[in-house]
């Protein structure tokens, strides 16, 4: 079973001994990001740091609209003369805070993270790769400083867990040490069941009929093996942008018998197109390469472009390319 690495004492003493801290966050915050943030604030409030979360936004998903009044968008100067820790959590790089890089030259930082890749940065760091999520590397940062969890603490942690693993649902064999911490977490007062209807809900009706019309759109491709759904803007006329529902039409159209690769067109005006790609976790597909070479970029599984072509020429090239690296 993994165990999480011992953290090392001059991180300890580093938190223990500042007097005023800074959380940042990455930029378009997700719920790992935003509940770490949250938790990792809380604990240093318990040892009597004077914080203050700051994060550059925006704050766009719905799950956690909410919590926008917690953070300012700058590092106060007053605050920044007070020679705060800087504490970064849920960032693989220094750019992923945006502007905020500019705002914290000179001061001393924490990262604390759980990403794989990445140049390394900050004065001292907690990275774990295998830990599903930033809250859990936190929870291990109340154990070692001896911190009491309370009830809404163990909330934030187990919500940053859940966004990171769709719901538990990216947890492999053999990592039942993460059972374990939930284990504690509920019994701390966590409702998963809570959590997860607080997840899954709250949509838009607009959301939903949005996501209607996009699933009629949709149209099947290389025997199956691509779905290609195209958005038109008069279509959508009384929808906002808000009510898009990319996530869960990608999740959708991914859960098809077959399906590797997903293929989103949105007509921005003329011959100019903003594409979505996606691609099953099991594809040989690399959506990544193929938008970087019509001008996007992105991951292996997710990538997106925006390409002035003639539709019809587009749609040719990118299949082409699909073709080539699909497997049978
Ligand atoms: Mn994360």
């Amino acid at each position: 079973m993994f165990t999480y690495p011992e953290i090392e004492p001059k991180i300890l003493s580093a938190i223990h001994d500042s007097t005023v801290a800074v959380v940042i966050g990455h930029i378009s915050p997700d719920g790992d990001c935003i509940h770490s943030q949250i938790s990792m604030g809380k604990l240093l409030q318990s040892l009597s740091v004077e914080v203050h979360l700051v994060n550059a936004g925006p704050f766009t998903r719905k799950e956690i609209r909410q919590y926008e009044p917690l953070f300012s968008a700058h590092i106060d100067a007053q605050v920044k003369a007070k020679d705060p820790l800087v504490v970064m959590v849920d960032c693989s790089t220094l750019d992923r805070i945006g502007y905020l890089a500019d705002e914290i030259g000179g001061l001393r930082t924490l990262v604390v993270d759980h990403h794989a890749s990445g140049a390394r940065f900050g004065d001292l760091s907690y990275i774990v790769p295998k830990s599903f999520s930033t809250t859990l590397c936190i929870m291990q940062l109340y154990k070692a400083l001896d911190v009491k969890m309370t009830n809404e603490i163990a909330d934030h942690i187990f919500f940053g867990l859940a966004t990171d693993t769709g719901f538990l649902r990216f947890i492999g064999p053999y990592r039942g040490e993460t059972f374990n911490l939930i284990g504690e977490l509920v019994e701390t007062g966590v409702s998963p069941n809570e959590v997860f209807n607080e997840m899954d809900g709250g949509h838009s009706l607009a959301s939903r009929k949005y996501l209607g019309i996009l699933l009629a759109s949709t149209v099947p491709l290389l025997e199956d093996r691509v779905m290609m759904c195209i958005e038109e803007p008069d279509q959508f006329k009384d929808f906002s942008p808000a009510d898009r529902p990319s996530d869960t039409l990608y999740a959708q159209l991914l859960g098809i018998e077959g399906t590797q690769v997903v293929l989103y067109f949105k007509h921005i005006e003329g011959d100019t197109w903003e594409i979505g790609f996606r691609a099953s976790h099991d594809s040989t597909v690399d959506v990544g390469k193929i938008a970087a070479s019509v001008g996007g970029g992105g991951h292996r599984k997710a990538a997106g472009a925006t390409v002035t072509m003639p539709f019809d020429a587009l749609k040719k090239n990118l299949l082409d390319m699909i073709a080539e690296s699909l497997s049978d």
